[in-house]
């Protein structure tokens, strides 16, 4: 007789069983905030089978081997197994954001783009942003490169600019391409370092390729370690033309510039942040955007006139130049409000497929042998990293005008083409799709119409062979302190590097050339003979100095979106907390109070407060300023907690703005802190808040600096 299976109420079941099946089927209205397309459905199979039980394999007992006839354990490994696909091989660790481009007028005397055609046009964008060095899961805040990568959906197509952090490339042809990424990337022997261009392969090629001196100068001031991504200019690197809608083209630069100022981490805070939140960055901005502090970035372009394409000291077509803000200044075209974060970091952030050929009519390219080969590799790469050459059909990909072209097929294709005629020209489909022939408005893409006579040659352009002038001008347009954290990231880095001859090589042959003074530290804090003068002759450039380089002349007008740090005890009192938290509304300003503990603190008046987390889980690192508000006791309190007084000293050493308030300015007294624009006291939070304001707005009390050294945090 054949066994039948008994029949189980499994949530009737004993145990752990029921437990699970109790919190696997909360209310609807309970998980309304994370409702997802799966709210209230059935679990079934890929296939549509609905799933009877997802805890246990099909197998011949409760203690017997599995089945190899259980598909839905086998559908369910396979496609796990197959979750990842090939990281970017550069800018593989990434972050990205939902927002809109908005147009401030017709800008058709520059471009016929549309996105550019009305004052107040929205167009959707999507913005990634990266790290060039480090893997996927690599730490947020290591000195690199930023990638700042703008996917706008026109109504004529998608236009991607992809840019950098900083305005200026290592190389100046793309066939070096593969060269630079591998000396910088982790040493093949050992895949060491991650995420850190500290090391022997990278300095190597950099000092034997001195055209990436002006980007790697860049890369060790403080635009290599950004307090935010909020916080960074954004820069197309390449000069790209705008052509009008009568045909006349222009050479322009890209330029992003944020609202919330160009504003960077002190070193010392880069590397413990990189340890103590890996994520910094992206949660940073995914956080502002959660709390409606938009980031915003106002889009500018340099333009320079046909005619004026010889006449600088430089050549515009090659990438390793800036065309300083003095002689070009920047024409604003709109802004750029990031709003919304993505749903699903795999689908949009790691599946969206930038390209600097994606361009739309009213924009061109240049000549710049780099943007040439980009122009290439991007949709190369998409082949292996996004299988095959139907990613743009990936939601994040697409574009939000209609296409369609007689392209069919290929691996992952999900669009259903009807019809037989799949190729042109044809008559049974009546010829469509047709062409659209080049028009002043909604035209068909037509190439700059630009005459070149020349030789096929391999060969660089004399224009390119200053290496030195520009870096020369950077260095000297910073201000004092940003000079002395390009030393101190210089001897950091190359105190990293094994070989003395690459040291050297690095002091003589490239720092020498930049700035003999900064040539000289380097070598000091490395123990090398300062070299008496340069080892090239460098032409002079046409500027002395170009201000609009230094981060200082970039602050920020507000401090909405900053976060300040609260350390809460027992017994704090009510009212400096209350003017603390109305100052904070008023500015958009993020308050985090810290505890202690997690738990709650009692107030003078017994009130409890909940705390947003403990001084010890949410170090000074986190936080743009901190305040310790009034309580009874509270000096002596402080002074016992080891955690606090580490944040305070760490908060000091990283010239961040401090309040103390009421009895909490005794702390003065007993720890080594010496009053300054940064480090306010007075009897209540009110009478201070003005100095706050403005010394978070300053971002840092440089004039401490040169006093910290000693303080042990
Ligand atoms: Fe890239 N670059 N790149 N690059 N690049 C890639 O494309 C490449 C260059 C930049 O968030 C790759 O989809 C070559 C300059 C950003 O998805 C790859 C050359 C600038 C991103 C590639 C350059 C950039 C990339 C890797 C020299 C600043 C991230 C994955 C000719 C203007 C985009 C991918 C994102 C990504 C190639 C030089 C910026 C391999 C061959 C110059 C922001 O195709």
């Amino acid at each position: 007789m054949a066994d039948k299976k008994p029949l189980v109420d499994k949530s009737q079941a004993a145990g752990s069983d029921a437990l699970d099946k109790k919190n696997s089927n909360p209310k609807i209205q309970d998980i309304e905030q994370f409702k997802s397309d799966a709210t209230g459905q059935a679990l079934r199979t890929n296939q549509g089978v609905r799933i009877a039980d997802n805890k246990n394999s099909l197998r011949i007992g409760a203690r017997g081997p599995s089945l190899l006839e259980d598909f839905i354990l086998r559908e369910k490994i396979t496609h796990f197994d197959h979750e990842r696909i090939p990281e970017r091989i550069v800018h593989a660790r990434g972050v990205g954001a939902h927002g809109y481009f908005e147009s401030y007028a017709n800008h058709a005397k520059l471009s016929k783009a549309g996105f550019l055609a009305e004052k107040g046009k929205q167009t959707p964008a999507f913005v990634r942003f990266s790290t060039v060095q480090g893997p996927r899961g690599s730490a947020d805040t290591v000195r690199d490169v930023r990638g700042f990568a703008v996917k706008f959906y026109t109504d004529e197509g998608n236009f991607d600019l992809v840019g950098n952090n900083i305005p200026v490339f290592f190389i100046q042809d793309g066939i070096k391409f593969p060269d630079f990424v591998h000396a910088v990337k982790p040493e093949p022997h050992n895949e060491i370092p991650t995420g850190a261009s500290a090391h022997d392969t990278f300095w190597d090629f950099v000092s034997l390729q001195s055209e990436s001196a002006h980007a790697v100068i860049w890369a060790m001031s403080d635009r290599g370690i950004p307090r935010s991504l909020r916080t960074m200019q954004g820069f197309g690197v390449h000069t790209f033309r705008l052509i009008n809608d009568e045909g006349v083209s222009r050479f322009v630069k890209f330029i992003w510039t944020p609202k919330q100022g160009v504003l960077s981490l002190v070193w010392d805070e880069a590397q413990k942040l990189a340890g103590k939140d890996a994520d910094f960055h992206r949660r940073d901005l995914g956080e502002a955007i959660e709390l409606g502090n938009y980031p915003e970035w106002e889009l500018g372009v340099q333009v320079i006139e046909e005619q004026d394409e010889h006449k600088f000291d430089f050549d515009i077509l090659d990438p390793t130049k800036v065309v300083p803000e003095e002689l070009v200044p920047i024409t604003p075209l709109g802004k750029l409000v990031l709003n919304r974060n993505p749903d699903n970091f795999f689908a949009e952030t790691e599946q969206v497929a930038f390209c600097p050929a994606h361009i739309v009519p009213g924009i061109d390219f240049s000549n710049d042998p780099l943007l040439q080969g980009r122009v290439f590799s991007y949709t190369d790469t998409q082949l292996s990293r996004l299988g095959g050459p139907n990613f743009h059909e990936i939601p994040i990909n697409k574009p939000v005008c209609p296409f369609h072209n007689n392209q069919r097929d290929a691996l992952h294709r999900t669009t259903i083409n009807k019809g037989q005629a799949s190729y042109e020209p044809n008559s049974i489909d009546g010829g469509w799709p047709l062409e659209t022939p080049p028009a002043a408005k909604d035209g068909g893409f037509e190439s700059y119409y630009e005459r070149i006579d020349a030789h096929k040659v391999r060969e660089r352009s004399p224009s390119f062979s200053d290496h030195f002038s520009q870096p020369r001008l950077f260095y000297r347009s910073l201000s004092p302190h940003e000079q002395s954290h390009v030393a101190d990231a210089y001897s950091f880095e190359l105190g990293k590097v094994k070989r003395k001859y690459i040291r050297e090589r690095v002091v003589n042959e490239i720092l020498a050339n930049i700035d003999l003074e900064l040539a000289g530290t380097v070598a000091k804090n490395l123990g090398i003979a300062p070299p008496k003068k340069p080892s090239v002759k460098v032409p002079e450039p046409e500027l002395q100095t170009s201000p609009a380089l230094s981060q200082q002349t970039l602050l920020p007008e507000s401090v909405a979106g900053k976060k300040v740090a609260v350390l809460v005890f027992d017994g704090v009192s009510d009212q400096h907390l209350q003017q603390a938290v109305s100052w904070a509304k008023q500015h958009q300003v993020n308050l985090m109070l810290l505890g202690p503990l997690s738990a709650p603190v009692t107030t003078s008046k017994g009130k409890a407060v909940e705390v947003d987390g403990s001084i010890k889980g949410e170090p000074s690192i986190l936080h743009d300023a901190v305040l310790v508000p009034e309580g009874s006791g509270i000096a002596s309190t402080f002074l016992e907690n080891g955690d606090a007084v580490h944040y305070l000293l760490e908060a000091y050493k990283h010239l961040k703005a401090i309040v103390l308030t009421g009895e909490a300015a005794k702390l003065l007294a007993s720890l080594p802190l010496k009053e300054d624009a940064g480090l306010i006291s007075g009897s209540n939070f009110s009478s201070l808040e003005g100095q706050l304001t403005e010394a978070l707005k300053s971002h840092r009390v440089w004039a401490r600096e040169g006093s910290i050294r000693n303080i042990p945090a």
